[in-house]
């Protein structure tokens, strides 16, 4: 039985490319995506504002509405990804063309290969592009700032504090040559082999941005990224409805082999709504909060970062909640 394997070392642009694919591209799903890359960050502060805008004109009572507008200023700045590059140097082996390092900002990636193979992105189907991962090689690191404090808090599912996403995926297992339907279905099979994760990488945090507490080194493997709850094929051709939690946190202590024999939708009922990526603690480092993550590479092996996020405090949700609050309120 053939196996879909990544191709070393990078970019798992590899097996997934059947022309079959390609014939298939869905008229459309590249504006889709530009389309939403384009106008998502714009909509969303437009959306803060006027909210703010609506409470200050709205409101009788001063001091709920200040309280209310602190509140929501946080929530406005409460993004849970990384919104700044602090530093970058590709190492020594990063993959060719990779090393934008912008492209660690923001959400992690939930469809992918926009002009080439257009696809849902899949524990079966990683994030490729060169617009969507930055490739660290030996001797490289990444560091990114947060507008969210990192915190090891207590309510955090876990322990997990922050979530890496990287472009592994799961081989398929179901996947052969010789099947033109290849059916979609996925499997990871008795014995899951997962491509694309790269060395292992250090990763540390810090509050100023100088000095760095290594959390733990690790390599980017579980649990590859799934971008949409709903999406029902290992390697869809369009977007899904319900975007998955990329805040929401797996098991860290599970292994690629307590994945066995999973198809894609046992991998999307045990996601449970959950984005996947790797789970990182920072009690460790005996910091509370941190602003900045640094990943360095000391492994040799080049590994490719597309988004970090940080898992919300209940402050955060509090401050989200009462946002979501007055959006009910302005549209009565
Ligand atoms: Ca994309
Ligand atoms: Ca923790
Ligand atoms: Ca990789
Ligand atoms: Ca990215």
């Amino acid at each position: 039985m053939g196996r879909r394997i990544g191709c070393a070392p990078l970019p798992a642009l590899s097996p997934r490319f059947q022309p079959r694919k390609l014939d298939s591209n869905v008229p459309g799903s590249v504006l889709r995506e530009t389309g939403q890359h384009i106008t998502r960050p714009h909509s969303f502060m437009g959306r803060e504002s006027s909210i703010v805008m609506n409470l200050s004109i709205g409101f009788n009572g001063a001091v709920y509405a200040g309280t209310l507008i602190t509140a929501l200023s946080t929530a406005a700045n409460a993004s849970p990804f990384a919104s700044s590059v602090l530093g970058y140097d590709a190492g020594s082996n990063a993959a060719a063309g990779y090393t934008d390092a912008s492209t660690a900002l923001g959400s992690a990636e939930r469809f992918t290969g926009e002009g080439v193979f257009p696809s849902g992105v899949t524990p079966f189907n990683p994030a490729f592009g060169a617009d969507e991962i930055v490739s660290v090689g030996s001797g490289g690191y990444l560091s990114l700032g947060f507008n969210t404090a990192i915190t090891n808090d207590a309510s955090h599912a876990f322990g997990v504090d922050l979530i890496v996403f990287s472009n592994a995926g799961f081989a398929d297992a179901t996947w052969t040559d010789s099947d033109p339907n290849n059916d979609g279905t996925g499997n990871t099979g008795a014995n899951p082999f997962i491509f694309g994760a790269g060395g292992a990488a250090t990763i540390q945090v810090s509050q100023n941005g100088t000095d760095w507490i290594t959390a733990t080194t690790t390599t980017l493997d579980l649990f590859p990224t799934l971008g949409y709850s709903d999406f029902v094929d290992a390697t869809p051709a369009s977007h899904g409805l319900i975007e998955s939690d990329f805040t929401k946190a797996l098991d860290p202590t599970l292994t690629a082999a307590d994945l066995a024999n999973m198809s894609f939708d046992d991998l999307r009922t045990f996601y449970n709504g959950s984005g996947g990526g790797v789970g990182i603690d920072i009690a460790s480092t005996g910091l509370t909060s941190a602003s900045f993550v640094r990943f360095l590479n000391e492994s040799g092996e080049a590994f490719e970062i597309d988004a970090v996020a940080v898992v919300p405090t209940p402050s955060t949700l509090i401050a989200l909640s009462l946002a979501g609050l007055a959006t009910t309120r302005r549209r009565r």
